[in-house]
């Protein structure tokens, strides 16, 4: 740990620390990243076949790049606005992720202190928002062990974003309870009940005052998607917080998105907030190119939503034992910029999948080099291959291939034999879309943006190889045109309803999950509620949205000369869960949507939403609306939920691009 630079202390070496232990100092010996070319034989083998099998569901959409920029006090005014524009503009970034370091050592006046003198003061905030970064997350860090009183620490937390917000207005979209809490059964790690505490704590703090209110809560902030992680997930699952928690977060270094995180979300956002290479990273190095960009690969594979890389750019004196961390690393000694190969791979990935891409579940049924099939990054042994497969919101289909194989062992992480690769991608959904042309593009040492002509997709399939063949440590990445309707659909990824008075604290669910019911009326315990959440992120600029519902049963006595008159509105809490929500969840109205009258059963209604969906894209990429009877009309009526067994009578929001 000494090898590390003060300034990054917390985070950084707290991460050190906890994932390799003594490993790191025999680890760096081997950095011979400068001398990265192929032995002759490894050229001449005959490449085998990778198939590439793409499912026909549509999951979670992507919802933008973020990163952390510390020591920006200490670049001057001019390089780090050419930074800012390289690093946020360039690469599209939507999210800034600031910190509130050294909590075991500051007081509220010192950590806000020095939050305004390196942040505010320096203009960062503007600087960046005008080149696009819309949401400030907060990490608060005081190293990754428990504090003596973990209600103080959370109290501590609160006041200083209460601070921030009253006396420098600054806006926090959200904000975690620790970075990389060390999790573990023997002290000084967090427990779960630990972790479960401080957040509670902290929400319960936010919530207290309205300068802090809507400040969303994100964690368990994880060092690695592990088995630590899945602990913490399994304990605050069916817990209170759990319907008061915006999205899980987790870091991705050896262990990234994986398989068994898939159950535990109920459909909440996934924040990767922090992933990066380590070392002296040298320019040109495309082994921390080539992992960078499969840790992408592998995260959008498995469900994350959000993806962030540690440091964008930071000050880096020649000699900076982890110029890794950072994407860009500016060189005060020299007032060089070092841009790194993971950068340009990086780029060409944000270039090829857009927010709001939504992805699919991508296999390699064939299991080269005996991988998992999931392509899973985890430890120790790393999959030879990552891929994965969006469509973008302009209709386009976006493919991005990396092969790690013979990359040299590095600390927890070991690699597969070299092999090189032809390329058999199969997406069922275009089987019968016609011939489709997709332009193909390598990144590699030689070539950060080689641009290798079209290939022509038949039935569903794309062979490469050839020109396209798929080399160690390249990055392939392949894009067609807008394809098929401009109208897709949505389903739900939560709906239910819930009753008030004597069932005001039961999840109706559970009981009747196949019908969203809505009834007015003024006995308490009569009244119900529907609830449906969309994932909305990337549709800011859609051209139009209707939310489809089907009517399944009436109470007697509606009828088309006797309607009932249903409302509809944005509700403003997204962090609701399907298995947990019941009468007293917080349901705040927001917007109006409008109304419609409901008059037989099997009625089909489109409400147009196209509004909502703009709206509430750009805010959080989640959008709930909530359907009631304001006029107490005393009838109950039901809608056909996504569990109900007639597919045709589901709800869904119906998306149409420009
Ligand atoms: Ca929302």
């Amino acid at each position: 740990m000494r090898l590390l630079p003060r300034v990054l202390t917390g985070a950084l070496s707290s991460r050190l620390a906890s994932r390799f232990t003594a490993g790191f100092v025999a680890a760096s010996c081997g950095f011979a990243f400068t001398s990265p070319i192929l032995a002759p034989s490894a050229r001449a083998q005959t490449p085998e076949t990778l198939q590439i099998e793409v499912g026909t569901t549509p999951r979670q959409a992507y919802q933008g790049l973020g990163a952390s920029f510390r020591g920006y006090n200490v670049i001057p005014e001019a390089k780090r606005l050419e930074l800012a524009d390289l690093v946020v503009r360039d690469l599209g970034m939507r999210y800034n992720r600031v910190w509130i370091s050294d909590l075991d050592t500051r007081t509220v006046d010192q950590a806000v202190n020095s939050f305004v003198s390196t942040v505010i003061n320096t203009g960062q905030l503007t600087a960046f928002a005008n080149r696009g970064i819309t949401h400030t997350i907060v990490t608060p860090a005081r190293g990754p062990h428990v504090p003596p009183d973990i209600n103080a620490y959370s109290d501590m937390i609160a006041e200083i974003l209460f601070r921030l917000r009253r006396d420098h207005n600054v806006n926090i979209y959200a904000t975690t309870f620790t970075n990389e809490p060390a999790v573990g059964n023997a002290a000084p790690k967090w427990t779960a009940l630990q972790i479960r505490q401080g957040m509670t704590r902290l929400r319960e703090r936010l919530d207290a005052r309205p300068e802090t209110a809507s400040i969303h809560l994100l964690g368990p902030e994880t060092d690695n998607s592990n088995k630590e992680m899945r602990d913490v997930l399994n304990l605050l699952r069916g817990d209170p917080i759990w319907q008061r928690l915006h999205g899980v977060s987790s870091h991705s270094y050896s262990n990234g998105g994986n398989d068994w995180t898939t159950p535990v979300l109920d459909d909440k956002p996934w924040w990767q907030t922090e992933s990066s290479e380590l070392g002296n990273e040298q320019l040109g190095d495309d082994v921390r190119g080539v992992k960078n960009a499969s840790r992408f690969l592998n995260d959008m594979n498995h469900l994350i939503t959000h993806w962030f890389y540690f440091i964008g750019f930071q000050q880096s004196p020649t000699g900076d034992p982890d110029r890794g961390a950072k994407l860009i690393a500016w060189n005060p000694n020299t007032n060089e910029n070092l841009i790194f190969l993971k950068y340009h791979y990086l780029k060409r990935l944000t270039e090829t999948f857009e927010p709001g891409a939504v992805f699919r579940r991508t296999t390699n049924p064939n299991r080269v080099r005996n991988q998992p099939a999931s392509m899973q990054w985890k430890d120790p042994e790393k999959p030879a291959t990552n891929a994965a497969v969006a469509r973008n919101q302009d209709g386009s289909w976006a493919i991005g291939i990396t092969n790690n194989t013979g990359l040299p062992a590095y600390s927890n992480d070991t690699f597969r034999a070299t092999q090189h690769y032809n390329t058999r991608i199969n997406i069922p959904e275009l089987a019968n879309a016609g011939n489709i042309t997709f332009n193909v593009w390598r990144t590699s040492k030689a070539n950060v943006k080689e641009a290798l002509g079209t290939v022509t997709m038949v039935d569903g399939v794309i062979n490469l190889s050839g020109i396209h063949v798929l080399n160690p440590r390249d990055l392939i990445t392949l894009r067609s045109g807008p394809v098929g309707s401009k109208s897709h659909s949505k389903d739900p990824i939560a709906d239910a309803h819930v009753r008030g008075g004597t069932h005001e604290t039961t999840n109706q669910h559970a009981i009747e999950p196949t019908v969203l019911v809505v009834k007015g009326t003024t006995n308490a315990s009569f009244v119900r509620h529907a609830l449906l959440k969309f994932d909305v992120g990337g549709l800011q600029n859609i051209a139009g949205a209707g939310l489809n519902l089907v009517v399944s049963h009436l109470e007697t006595g509606v009828s088309p000369s006797n309607p009932v008159t249903i409302t509809a509105h944005v509700c403003n809490n997204d962090d609701w869960v399907e298995a947990m929500v019941n009468f007293k969840t917080d349901r705040p109205i927001g917007a109006s949507i409008g109304s419609f009258q409901v008059t037989h059963v099997g009625q089909s209604i489109t409400l147009p939403v196209t509004n909502a969906v703009r709206a509430e894209a750009a805010k959080d990429g989640r959008l709930t609306i909530i359907l009631r009877d304001t006029a107490n009309k005393n009838l109950q009526v039901a809608f056909h939920s996504k569990e109900t067994a007639n597919q045709n009578a589901r709800p869904i929001l119906v998306v149409t691009r420009p």
